[in-house]
């Protein structure tokens, strides 16, 4: 038989094992093993029922994501799945780990599934902007119903076997380490019974969940179209045979495979797993530091953000604040972070406790000597963190990493306040940081290998998106921040409003513009504090103690429910900066606001690329979605610029006068 599926006989039960490393990915090559798998199961007379497991930590982690847009190869999935179908012997899927996509479709093609307790089942396809396309929403509806159909197919989270054997979706939850031979056991029970397929069933008809659903998922769902064509392919399967449904999925899966958004998220996809990868180390060769317990100086709104992502994966921390009630105010906030997780049922019960039970809370730096990585989190100013480090290398073992967390900062000047600069990294979390997935990890000109590599692999161990950064002020994604930010407040000057530019960005799919942000933000933030030293119209606001939505008064004017309306106050002010200016006031295209702010964050984007900074194209893309809410479906900066096309890009800066990246003008960004 084909490599990588075998088949082993129990008497009267065959058993069909794919074997590819590392998720069992249906790539033509199983596909290949499991249709002559299932010739052999059916077309042996002594061979009464069918089992279908994998070997390695997982089954069928969905179709391989790298054939698509290929040529096809091999018997397509659907010719598989539809002969498992129409067998006339019982087949039983035997699940472990993760059964996803046309994993969890090759299941459902199965007349029955089993699984132990720990594995998962979904179809995460529209993460991709895809639907699953082979058969799973014409399946799937048919045998747990529409509602909760819409549910795994339109958001796409996986379903823990308990709660799949709730809904219906499998047979019976198995022993853990004894899933082959209850599969064998299983399969025989159903020898001599009617088949049942999925196909053959009837799925109701339910608008007023689909309504429902449309509308309490319209903000997670806006300006995605896989969500869209998810639900309509579920209504399919309620108003036509099981034929004309699989031919409408076809047809939808098609139109969103051609699409951008598509290629978009499946760009992110690899760009996410890409990060993880450093050019010029070999994870293979590199021997990681132990990471024991972790050090967190500060214990504001970032520290202890921070401290909360190691206490979640287990790890102990301890938490130095100079002062008692600063310390206690802020382990306060952890744990009330903690048990409104606990509330809403995100967090086990018991959580908060076992993750607060994991920290020290101290008020002495000494405290630090035995841990294998200090992050620092205080203000934002070279002086303060030199001192800090310049402490730090005294107290710290020897091979502790020290971690700066700054936003901006120069990570070789940090270090050279310390007598082990191959010891220091940045590790730049955003906030929220215990719910923000992106860390920027900044790789100074000394940072040692092991270090990097280190940070690299404990930021996938507290689920963060790690991409490294090379030292440059704001790194990668505030960097691209700035131009962006000078543009929006020079067109300010020439006639746009706040929410004009906001809108505009919204529309484009960010979760606000810039002006809202600063509101969130506060306007204060970096401002002198003199408020009679008016410069900018953002001085002027701060001037006025306009400072946000903190103070219901920013960009915009906000109610007790922080809901924004334009202000005429800050219209006002922006006229009388304009006059001063002697600027004349013009009309502004939203084109023109998309050129001016969003074109020259692609430009320092590929300016970042052509200085070293950052190592590869995807990784600013994984940064702006991460970090910043870029819209997934645009892929990040650097691939939407593809899509846009350079050549209309660099025109656009032009334009502008701005002074473009070469690799734009060449086309060549990698
Ligand atoms: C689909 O099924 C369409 C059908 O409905 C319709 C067909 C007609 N293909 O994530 P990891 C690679 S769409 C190819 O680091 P983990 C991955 O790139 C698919 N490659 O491991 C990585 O490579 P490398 C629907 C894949 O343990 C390596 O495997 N299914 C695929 O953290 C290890 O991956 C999904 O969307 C794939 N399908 O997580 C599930 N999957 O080492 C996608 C992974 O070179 N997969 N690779 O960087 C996942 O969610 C996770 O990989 C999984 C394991 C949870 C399974």
């Amino acid at each position: 038989m084909t490599f990588p599926v075998r088949t082993e006989r129990h008497d009267d039960v065959l058993v069909i094992i794919s074997d590819s490393p590392p998720v069992n990915a249906l790539g033509a090559d199983v596909r290949e093993g499991l249709k002559a798998g299932f010739e052999e199961g059916l077309n042996d007379a002594s061979i009464k029922a069918i089992v279908l497991r994998c070997d390695g930590k997982t089954f069928f982690a969905g179709a391989d994501i790298t054939e698509f847009g290929k040529p096809p190869r091999g018997p397509g999935l659907h010719e598989v799945l539809d002969a498992m179908d129409k067998a006339d012997k019982p087949i039983v899927a035997a699940i472990h780990g993760t059964a996803l996509g046309g994993g969890c479709e090759t299941a459902l093609a199965c007349h029955y599934r089993v699984a132990v307790p720990s594995a998962v089942l979904g179809t995460p396809e529209v993460k991709l902007g895809l639907l699953p396309g082979a058969g799973g929403t014409q399946r799937l509806p048919r045998l747990v119903g529409v509602k909760a159909a819409l549910e795994m197919v339109a958001i796409g989270d996986p379903v823990p076997a308990k709660k799949a054997a709730e809904i219906g979706l499998v047979d019976r939850v198995v022993g853990e380490d004894s899933l082959e031979a209850d599969a064998i056991a299983f399969a025989r029970e159903q020898i001599g019974k009617p088949v049942p397929r999925i196909s053959e069933k009837t799925a109701t008809a339910d608008p007023e969940a689909v309504e429902a659903f449309r509308k309490a998922n319209a903000r997670k769902m806006r300006g995605f179209d896989a969500p869209e064509a998810n639900i309509r392919c579920v209504e399919a399967a309620t108003d036509r045979p099981f034929a004309e449904g699989m031919k409408f999925e076809r047809e939808e899966f098609m139109k969103l495979m051609m699409g951008t958004q598509s290629a978009a998220q499946r760009h992110l996809f690899f760009a996410e797993r890409q990060a993880a990868k450093i050019d010029d180390i070999d994870p293979k060769t590199t021997t990681l530091r132990p990471i024991n317990k972790v050090g967190v100086i500060g214990a504001g709104t970032m520290g202890g953000g921070i401290s909360m992502n190691f206490l979640s994966a287990g790890i102990a921390v301890t938490i130095v604040e100079m002062q008692q009630d600063a310390l206690d105010r802020g382990t306060g906030v952890m744990r009330k972070n903690y048990e409104a997780s606990a509330a809403k049922g995100r967090i086990k019960p018991d959580a908060p406790d076992k993750a607060m039970g994991l920290l020290t809370p101290t008020l002495s730096l000494d405290d630090l000597a035995d841990c294998d990585l200090i992050i620092e989190a205080v203000y934002e100013n070279m002086d303060v963190k030199k001192e800090l480090f310049g402490k730090l290398d005294k107290i710290a073992k020897p091979g502790a990493i020290l971690a700066s967390n700054t936003s901006y900062l120069n990570v070789d000047e940090i270090a050279a306040s310390t007598s082990r600069p191959e010891d220091v990294v940045g590790m730049h979390f955003f906030s929220p940081a215990n719910v923000m997935k992106l860390l920027e990890v900044v790789r100074g000109e000394k940072t040692a290998k092991d270090v990097l590599a280190t940070v690299m692999a404990l930021a996938k161990k507290i689920r963060k998106v790690a991409v490294v950064a090379g030292v440059t002020h704001g790194f990668i994604g505030n960097r691209m921040l700035s131009p962006r930010q000078q543009e929006a407040n020079k067109l300010l000057m020439e006639g746009a409003t706040p929410e004009q530019i906001d809108k505009v960005h919204v529309d484009f799919g960010m979760p606000m513009g810039p002006f809202q942000m600063a509101d969130l933000a506060g306007v204060d933030i970096g401002w002198h504090r003199d408020p009679t030293r008016v410069e900018s119209i953002r001085d002027a606001l701060a001037a006025e103690g306009r400072w946000g939505q903190k103070k219901q008064a920013g960009f915009y004017d906000y109610d007790e429910k922080r809901n924004p309306t334009p202000s005429p106050r800050v219209a006002e002010i922006i006229e009388d900066f304009r006059s001063k200016s002697n600027m004349a006031k013009r009309d502004i295209t939203d084109q023109e606001i998309v050129e001016r702010t969003l074109y020259p964050m692609v430009n320092e984007g590929a300016l970042i690329l052509e200085e070293g900074k950052a190592q590869r194209a995807s990784d600013v893309d994984v940064v702006w979605i991460y970090g910043y809410g870029w819209p997934v479906y645009r892929g990040g900066p650097m691939f939407w610029a593809k899509t846009e096309g350079y050549e209309k890009v660099v025109a656009g800066l032009e334009k502008h006068g701005f002074k473009v990246a070469q690799t734009l003008k060449d086309g060549t960004v990698k």
